[in-house]
């Protein structure tokens, strides 16, 4: 692991972490010249008004509205712009850009699962090429867990049941520490990993030395037929009973109650588990739950595979490609894939 030029500051390696750093000097400069100008004034009026008789009165001292305005108003614009700066930085961070690659990420007690949207499996290791948004897709098995990156300055929450997400672009080539940042039971601090950064050209050889594993897109269509979901989710409405999903991942859903909502992982999610918390316009509550049948990677692999169904959306994943196509075939029921999992 390199070191920073100051000791207590981890290694600064991705495209937000300059910012992050600089946000957090501001901060501690305020502080710091606060404290000092507090400390010294103090100290200053300690000594100058110190009680000289022991009978002495001191003079009575009348308000200053311009003090008052003063020590209010400069202190409301300092407060401002750490919240504005804030802000931006955190709209920045939260909000990943289309064209990142996704990895999906499963937490689990003690160990990080990861599988990039290529196929390849890593545990408690993740390669990522320098110079290339990656969008991380997080949940967890068990308990809740958080993946934290102190080099790149990110770090969210991985929730059971839910998922959320957090970017970053790499900046420079190494090894870097990964960390689970919230206490999640005995071997929590047994919960590390290794975040390797290489060259492009470097890390597309890593990924080829790798491709003999499944894409979670292709793994998510097989699972789409062995489970039976075809019957009712046809790619052009056949069967009826359940709303298309070609082009859903993204889009706008009505739901039978005048309600609408955007179409993400934990939508999908919920309706595979409980299917009649949120029922689609035109359709009646008659699909079973999956709750236990479906693992958390394989619900993962359920909604690669459903995200791989746009109609026109070259941005998503590289194994989209050949899932969507092979999609209306498939969606027939005409020719079952065999089921590997
Ligand atoms: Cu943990």
């Amino acid at each position: 692991m390199q070191t920073s030029w100051l000791p207590f500051i981890p290694e600064s390696a991705s495209t937000v972490s300059g910012k992050v750093d600089a946000l957090y000097f501001y901060l501690s400069g305020v502080t710091l010249f606060f404290s000092l100008l507090i400390g010294g004034v103090i100290t200053f009026f300690v000594i100058k008004y110190r009680r000289r008789l022991p009978n002495e009165i001191p003079r009575p001292i009348a308000g200053s509205h311009k003090l008052e305005i003063l020590w209010s108003v400069i202190p409301f614009i300092i407060a401002m712009s750490m919240f504005a700066w804030g802000a931006q930085i955190y709209f920045q961070n939260s909000r990943p850009p289309k064209n990142a690659n996704e990895v999906y990420v499963v937490g689990k007690q003690w160990m990080w699962k990861i599988q990039h949207s290529t196929g390849q499996r890593e545990i408690n290791e993740l390669h990522v090429p320098i110079g290339r948004k990656i969008k991380l897709i997080m949940t967890s098995e068990d308990t809740i867990h958080d993946f934290f990156i102190p080099a790149f300055r990110i770090k969210a929450d991985v929730l059971p049941g839910k998922y959320t997400m957090q970017w970053f672009e790499a900046t420079k080539p190494g090894t870097y520490h990964l960390f689970c940042a919230e206490y999640c039971g005995m071997n929590h601090s047994g919960m590390i990993g290794s975040i390797i950064v290489m060259q492009p050209t470097e890390f597309d050889s890593w990924l080829s030395g790798n491709v003999n594993q499944q894409s979670p897109a292709v793994a998510g269509q097989q699972l789409f037929q062995s489970l039976g979901c075809v019957s009712c989710h046809g790619a052009n409405g056949e069967g009826g009973r359940g709303p298309t999903l070609a082009g859903l991942f993204g889009g706008k859903v009505f739901l039978n109650n005048n309600q609408t909502l955007t179409a993400d992982e934990s939508y999908i999610r919920e309706s595979i588990e409980n299917p009649a918390a949120k029922v689609v316009n035109g359709f009646n509550p008659i699909m079973p739950t999956f709750q236990g049948q479906v693992t958390p990677e394989q619900l993962i692999q359920i909604i690669s595979y459903i995200k791989s169904l746009q109609i026109s959306n070259p941005q998503s994943t590289t194994p989209a490609a050949p899932a969507a196509k092979a999609a209306p075939a498939s969606q027939t029921g005409a020719t079952p894939a065999p089921n590997k999992q």
